[in-house]
């Protein structure tokens, strides 16, 4: 069975881009790979967080997933945090990857934004952690969305060089996985933006806790343009709401946005989004119920992440200290 990481922020409630990007397919992957999750928290205080809300943030997203259906006896969940073995192998990939390929990372100049200069450092060298991350598993395979797909190139430049540094051939060669058809769900205010967590507006968004009601009133205020739902979908090019709002009902459904259109194509956003907030309240509340419920017991949540932080550590030590030995490290 090939191994699979992934791993996720604790930087917010997961969004329905987690969910239908990354999460939902986790629970696939989970019957034909050997699969190890994380809630990445050393990632996610690359940008502030407030102590309080982070621990909350990394039990309910640990809720949720559960919720989801990971499975954490089958698989490994664990908090990043906890193993330390990936920010030891971080700090040789700082040393290893050069400063060029990081100033070339996408991410980086988005989330920075213009003020790049009181950006954390940690922000910069996040590529390099989440190499550390999956290579500290020899971990093969990678289900991300397609934004995560340069980060996953700098990953086996990172393996390469240190192979060709230190004359090994150590770290393998990964694999993403691109899954699904709504590989990128936009903002519901502006469908050129992605949907993410930290958006400051919550109305951009779908949060996997959120209610029925909730959920109704984002998407009939969600942005859209004058026209009736088109027939084809070359019509979508221009329409960046529209196309956004049919991608999510096809991913919903399994199916692509021209059967969507088969359907729905001529009529009004009004009705079609009564009908994509029926599917998203029939898929999403069960997952809402499941996450109350499992958090109102947080000893059973603290046991499920120690229990997977031991197995989690119990692969990743022997490989990080093998790669310690590699670069020249004595050893305690
Ligand atoms: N909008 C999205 N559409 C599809 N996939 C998405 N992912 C995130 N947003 C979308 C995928 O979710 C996984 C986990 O993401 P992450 O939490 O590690 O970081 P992120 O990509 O930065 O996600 P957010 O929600 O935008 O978080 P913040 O706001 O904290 O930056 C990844 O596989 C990602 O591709």
């Amino acid at each position: 069975m090939q191994r699979v990481f992934s791993g996720i922020q604790p930087s917010g409630i997961p969004t329905l881009g987690n969910y239908l990007g990354a999460i939902r397919n986790w629970v696939k992957l989970q019957d034909s790979h050997e699969c190890i999750f994380c809630v990445v928290d050393l990632h996610a205080i690359t940008v502030w967080q407030e102590p309080a809300a982070l621990r909350q943030q990394s039990l309910e997203m640990t809720a949720i997933l559960l919720a989801c259906g990971i499975d954490p006896n089958k698989h490994i969940l664990f908090l990043q945090s906890a193993v330390r073995a990936h920010a030891q192998l971080a700090w040789i990939f700082n040393c290893v990857a050069r400063l060029g390929w990081l100033n070339r990372m996408t991410q980086f100049k988005d989330k920075a934004g213009k003020d790049r200069e009181a950006a954390s450092s940690g922000l910069f060298v996040y590529p390099n952690l989440m190499a550390a991350d999956i290579h500290a598993y020899h971990a093969t395979r990678v289900p991300v969305g397609d934004d995560q797909r340069q980060h996953l190139e700098l990953a086996n430049d990172i393996a390469q060089k240190f192979n060709h540094d230190y004359g090994v051939d150590f770290f393998p060669n990964i694999e993403p996985l691109i899954m699904g058809p709504a590989a990128r769900v936009m903002s519901l205010r502006d469908g050129t933006k992605k949907m993410s967590k930290s958006d400051p507006s919550d109305q951009s968004r779908i949060n996997l806790n959120d209610d029925a009601e909730t959920i109704a009133l984002k998407i009939r205020r969600a942005k859209t343009d004058p026209l009736p739902v088109p027939s084809d979908v070359s019509e979508l090019a221009e329409r960046p709401e529209a196309r956004n709002l049919v991608g999510i009902y096809a991913a919903l459904t399994e199916t692509d946005p021209a059967s969507v259109l088969q359907a729905h194509g001529g009529t009004g956003f009004g009705s079609f989004k009564a009908a994509l907030t029926e599917l998203l309240v029939d898929q999403l509340s069960p997952i809402a119920a499941e996450t109350r419920r499992l958090l109102e017991d947080e000893a059973s949540l603290l046991q499920i992440l120690r229990s997977g932080s031991e197995r989690a550590a119990a692969i990743a030590d022997p490989i990080v200290a093998e790669a310690e030995r590699l670069v020249g490290f004595v050893g305690g």
